[in-house]
Order: structure tokens, then C-alpha cells, then sequence
């Protein structure tokens, strides 16, 4: 808890105050989370999941029988629920998420629906080296589970650490399923992170109710607005929450002067094109074995492999 906070006071403290997007995850962001899925505008999940459901067969025959299938940030592990039930006499399903709460809970549901599954739950920040549990049955091989483009919340040399830590974790003939959003009209992205609902506006003022509840922050909760904006040079969502008039802040012993109209940087989302995701898996050390997209080429789940 004191290196967390030191690393939050550090993030405010720079000329471009920013906090890690894995705050937007308490028990109400991930329930908000979840809404943000089902919204019209935000096409990442409904696309992802028809590419699961028209591939699943392909992608079951590929890991083959007796995996260990291990997922970072799995969330609800709604679409994992399709590996579940094809990938063969499954050795052990390893959720790894932050939001304890949301991850205990849905795990309950996972055991539920599928009782013949060892089921191991790990509430771990994967950005920091966490340990994993050894399933009872010894696996074939690991399959880590990477959905939902969250790579994409990492800036470059943060998703290389992660890739990298997802190779380790692979293991020998292992692999990793994962999924990344592609390069589209701005318009279409442009709507995603700012749907006419306003959830994610919610979701994204939510981070500070978390953090005045966790770190007896004192951000007042009236005085920001979301601002979701594609840079289609950039290739990335800049997503912020912008203070409307300046007040003072105090987080642990510092105190952050925030400006009338600074923006505090909250996530990035960035989105890919196929060759350059390519690039950062061969720099991991992983080989592309398949790449799936839909028919408009919008999302990408893809097959990297290491021997
Ligand atoms: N996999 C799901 C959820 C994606 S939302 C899907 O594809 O729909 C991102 C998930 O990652 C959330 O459940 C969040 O709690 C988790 N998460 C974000 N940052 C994290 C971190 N640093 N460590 C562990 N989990 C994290
Ligand atoms: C979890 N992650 C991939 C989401 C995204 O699209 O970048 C989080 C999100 N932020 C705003 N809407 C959804």
C-alpha cells in the first residue's frame, strides 16, 4: 500500500499528471466495466466474441488437450466461458485479476458452470511479479489468456514487460491467445469511448471515488469531466478527467495543486495495426501463428506461439 501510494503521488506530481487506468477497478468499476461492454458504440467486446465463436473449434484443436489455461484480468470471464467448454479435459483455469471482489464473485459462477474444472483464482496486480498457483493435474502446456485488448492500456515498454512476463509464463510449447483492437475510422473509436449513455464517463470519474475511499484522497467528485479522444497519429484513445475549476488535492502527506482546466491522464487504448503487433510479439520472443479478425478487420485475436 505505501509503494502504491508513492507511485500515485509520483504520477500527479509530473507536468502531465496521470494515475494507472488498473484504479478504475474497484468493485463498482468493474461492474461498470461490464456495462461499457454491452453498450451499442463499444464494439471491441461483441466483435471479440464473434471471433471467438466462429474459431473456437480451430483455436481448441490448436492448444490441444490437458492445458493450463491461465488469464490476466479476465474480469467476468465471459468469453473465456467458450474455452471452458472446448478447450479438451482442461487441466486447471488460473483467473488472474485485481478487483477481488468481481473476481471472487465470478469465479463462484465460473465453478458453478462448470464443476468438473479446478478453478484457482489469483487477486494479483500483473504488473508486479505475483506468484501462480500449481494446478493438481500437471498441464500439457500453459495457454495464457490475454482478451479484451488490454494490452492496449500499456504504453510500449510497458506491454513489451508484459509480453514478456506472459512468454515466462507460457512456458515450453506454451502460447498465448490475445486480443487486440485494430486501426478503424476515428469516428467509430471516437464513439466507443464516448458513448451517448454516458457510462463510461462513470467509469472513468469512478477511478476517483476509489481513490478518495482506498488512499483518503479528497478529489472532489463534482469538479471533473471525461474526455475520450482517438489521436489517429498516435494510434491511441487519450482518455482523462479534467478539472473545471483549480483546488488542491491531498493524497498521503503531499497535497497536488490541480489547474482549472488541466487534465489528469487516466489510460491509453491504443489501438494497432496487424504488422506492428507483430513486431512487439516476435520482441517478446513469440512467433504470429494465427491471426483472426472479423469481416470488417476491426478486432484481432491472435495465436502467438513459443517453442
Ligand atoms: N478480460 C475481460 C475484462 C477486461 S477489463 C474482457 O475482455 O472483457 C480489464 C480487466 O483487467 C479488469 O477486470 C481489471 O480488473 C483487470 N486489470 C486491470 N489492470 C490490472 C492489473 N494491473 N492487474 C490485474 N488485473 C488488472
Ligand atoms: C479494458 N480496456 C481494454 C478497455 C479499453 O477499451 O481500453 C477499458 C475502457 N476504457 C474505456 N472504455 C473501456
Amino acid at each position: 500500500m505505501a509503494d502504491e501510494l508513492e507511485a500515485l503521488i509520483a504520477g500527479l506530481s509530473q507536468p502531465q499528471k496521470s494515475v494507472s487506468p488498473k484504479y478504475f477497478y474497484d468493485e463498482a468499476g468493474s461492474v461498470l466495466f461490464d456495462e461499457i461492454t454491452r453498450l451499442p458504440e463499444y464494439y471491441l467486446t461483441g466483435t471479440e466474441l464473434a471471433i471467438m465463436r466462429d474459431n473456437i473449434a480451430e483455436m481448441a484443436a490448436l492448444v490441444g488437450p490437458q492445458a493450463s489455461l491461465i488469464e490476466f484480468g479476465s474480469g467476468s470471464s465471459y468469453k473465456t466461458r467458450l474455452l471452458l467448454e472446448h478447450l479438451e479435459d482442461l487441466a486447471a483455469y488460473v483467473p488472474v485479476d485485481i478487483s477481488e471482489e468481481h473476481l471472487l464473485a465470478s469465479q463462484q459462477r465460473v465453478r458453478q458452470a462448470f464443476p468438473h474444472i479446478d478453478v484457482l483464482p489469483v487477486v494479483a496486480d500483473f504488473t508486479h511479479p505475483f506468484q501462480l498457483p500449481d494446478p493438481t493435474t500437471m498441464p500439457v502446456r500453459n495457454l495464457v489468456y490475454f482478451p479484451g485488448s488490454t494490452i492496449g492500456n500499456f504504453e510500449y515498454d510497458d506491454a513489451m514487460k508484459l509480453l514478456r512476463v506472459m512468454y515466462q509464463e507460457a512456458g515450453q510449447g506454451g502460447a498465448l491467445l490475445i486480443g487486440a483492437d485494430l486501426q478503424k475510422d476515428p469516428e467509430v473509436i471516437h464513439a466507443a469511448y464516448n458513448d451517448s449513455a454516458g457510462v463510461t464517463a462513470r467509469f472513468n470519474l469512478n477511478m476517483l471515488t476509489h481513490l478518495n475511499r482506498a488512499f483518503g484522497a479528497d478529489f472532489d467528485l463534482d469538479a471533473y469531466e471525461h474526455r475520450a479522444t482517438y489521436r489517429p497519429d498516435e494510434g491511441r484513445v487519450v482518455v482523462e478527467l479534467v478539472s473545471s475549476h483549480k483546488q488542491l488535492v491531498h493524497i498521503g502527506d503531499a497535497t497536488i495543486t490541480i489547474a482549472k482546466d488541466e487534465a489528469i491522464l487516466t489510460e491509453y487504448s491504443h489501438k494497432y495495426a496487424i504488422k506492428t503487433f507483430a513486431a512487439m510479439a516476435n520482441s517478446a520472443g513469440f512467433a504470429v501463428d494465427r491471426v483472426w479478425t472479423d469481416p470488417r478487420e476491426w478486432f484481432s485475436v491472435q495465436l502467438l506461439v513459443r517453442d
